[in-house]
């Protein structure tokens, strides 16, 4: 029972987000090249009927960021990854890689959106 409340809840999260589609920040092409190769690093730990994801992909077609999306219920590659590395199972969870290659990740999708803003300012 949970899950089919849990599934039409989902369905219904992504109806909305689809018809409410945030409109993307336009910055020079230039500008925005230099931020895709700052997000190059980044990646998306998400799975697509999260409320907390959604809110945080939303965020990220707000500021015009291209993250890399990594769907945990997708592809159990993704699943094990955030499990060993990250520490736990929760999404979302924003992997974060240093330039000296260093993995940071940061669950939370008030703390992902509060360092995307304050990195993409
Ligand atoms: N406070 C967290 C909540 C995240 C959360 O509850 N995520 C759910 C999915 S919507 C989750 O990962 N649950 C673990 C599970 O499904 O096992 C946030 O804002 O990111």
């Amino acid at each position: 029972m949970m899950r089919l409340i849990r599934f039409v809840l989902g369905k219904i999260i992504l109806f909305f987000d689809a018809l409410f589609r945030p409109r993307p920040l336009a910055r020079p092409a230039a500008e925005q090249a230099k931020v895709d190769a700052q997000t190059n690093n980044l990646a998306l730990y998400h799975f697509m009927a999260c409320p907390f994801c959604v809110k945080v992909r939303r965020h990220m077609t707000r500021r015009n960021l291209n993250i890399e999306l990594r769907d945990v219920k997708r592809d159990k590659k993704f699943d094990r990854e955030l499990v060993e590395q990250g520490g736990s199972f929760q999404v979302p969870c924003l992997r974060i890689r240093g330039d000296d290659s260093s993995v940071r990740w940061l669950y939370e999708s008030s703390d992902i959106i509060a360092y995307l803003d304050q990195r993409f300012p």
